[in-house]
């Protein structure tokens, strides 16, 4: 992963660790929390929440930006960026879980926070205790603000359903039974929406509208129509870096075949399939050991999935430039929110 920060980057990261971490830790010290606990807590806000991309925190604050047409003053800047960390609360208790579930070893170049030194199981309250740290700071600093509760419903929607869709990947995915009749691109298409796409692209944006209090049902349809394709193509994205990307590129070894995943990869591998590629797959497909993921891999490379994904990527980032183009924008939405997303993942390798 490239460590260089732009400013923006910098920014937005200086709004949790110099303001947000305290103030989370003294809603721990009201209830008496002991010192060592207390560091304990500290720790996992950092380590999980922090290093990361910051695309889905750093989307709210810049589609407050451009939907208000001016750079924001420091007010708002601090109160949209600390919407953002919200979303990077939520996204860092879906990891801590995720990879326990995975059974993933690294993330952000470092082990997965259940294998770090003294965590272990340790790893399922810290995922609680980030969950409630988004409800933490939501009160404290929107308990005011006419679209306080449906900023909570909002989280907690999304949440659910991210959890839906978290319930499908797993489900689709057991551990000691592969049968490949089993995956699909129609489960493939609601484990992705659900799993990543509201969370990761809905939510971002429609935060932002919630913060400016211009939220309607039509510009969220909008908003909901462009971003869960855009989400879809992102999943996408991450099935096949999961598969071909590197660890230098990445930060974490992909487990997709190990873990017997409906990712996009199988599914296009499924769909392509001679009978003896198919027999190749249910042979090696799902079973947790390198040499049979090796096998599966070196399948992939002779189907040319590789090449098959680039034009996947041009075809559908065309069709969702084009949905974009047609946006109406009598109603508080623009492209430019929308382009500049997309902006921040198309044709992405890390
Ligand atoms: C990404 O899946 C989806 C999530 C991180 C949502 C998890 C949801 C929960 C309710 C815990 P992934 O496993 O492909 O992500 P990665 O490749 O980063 O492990
Ligand atoms: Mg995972
Ligand atoms: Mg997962
Ligand atoms: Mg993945």
């Amino acid at each position: 992963m490239s460590k260089a920060k732009t400013p923006e980057y910098t920014k937005f990261e200086n709004v949790f660790k110099d303001k947000l971490v305290s103030q989370l830790l003294e809603n721990a010290q009201k209830y008496n929390l002991p010192k060592e606990q207390l560091d304990w807590f500290k720790k996992v806000l950092e380590v999980n929440t922090m290093g990361g991309k910051c695309n889905r925190g750093m989307s709210v604050p810049d589609t407050v930006s451009l939907l208000l047409g001016k750079e924001l003053d420091e007010e708002q800047y601090f109160m949209s960026a600390t919407l953002g960390w919200m979303i990077e609360l939520l996204q860092a208790f879906f990891l801590v879980s995720d990879d326990i579930m995975d059974g993933s070893i690294t993330r952000r170049d470092q082990p997965c926070w259940y294998r770090q030194s003294g965590v272990g199981m340790i790893a399922i309250n810290d995922a609680f205790l980030l969950e409630s740290a988004i409800y933490l700071l939501l009160k404290q600093h929107f308990k005011t603000h006419p679209a306080y509760i449906d900023l909570v419903e909002l989280f907690h929607e999304v949440t659910f359903q991210t959890e839906l869709g978290q319930l499908c990947d797993l489900l689709t995915a057991p551990e000691d039974n592969v049968n490949l009749d089993n995956f699909s691109m129609e489960k493939y298409s609601y484990i992705v929406i659900y799993k990543t796409a509201y969370y990761s692209f809905y939510l971002p944006i429609a935060v932002a509208l919630h913060y400016l209090n211009i939220a309607t049902p039509k510009n969220l349809k909008q908003a909901h129509d462009i971003l869960i394709p855009m989400g879809e193509y992102f999943q996408v994205q991450d099935d096949f870096l999961d598969c071909f990307g590197t660890y230098e590129q990445i930060g974490k070894h992909g487990t997709d075949i190990m873990d017997n995943k409906c990712s996009w990869i199988v599914n296009q591998a499924l769909s392509k399939a001679t009978p003896e590629q198919r027999q190749v797959l249910e042979k090696h497909y799902g079973r947790k050991n390198k040499e049979d993921e090796a096998v599966v891999k070196k399948l992939f490379d002779e189907m040319k999935l590789k090449e098959h994904y680039q034009e996947y990527e041009e075809k559908r980032v065309g069709e969702i430039r084009q949905m974009i183009a047609n946006i109406d924008t009598s109603d508080g939405v623009n492209s430019a929110i929308f382009e500049a997303f997309l902006a921040k993942i198309y044709k992405r390798s890390k």
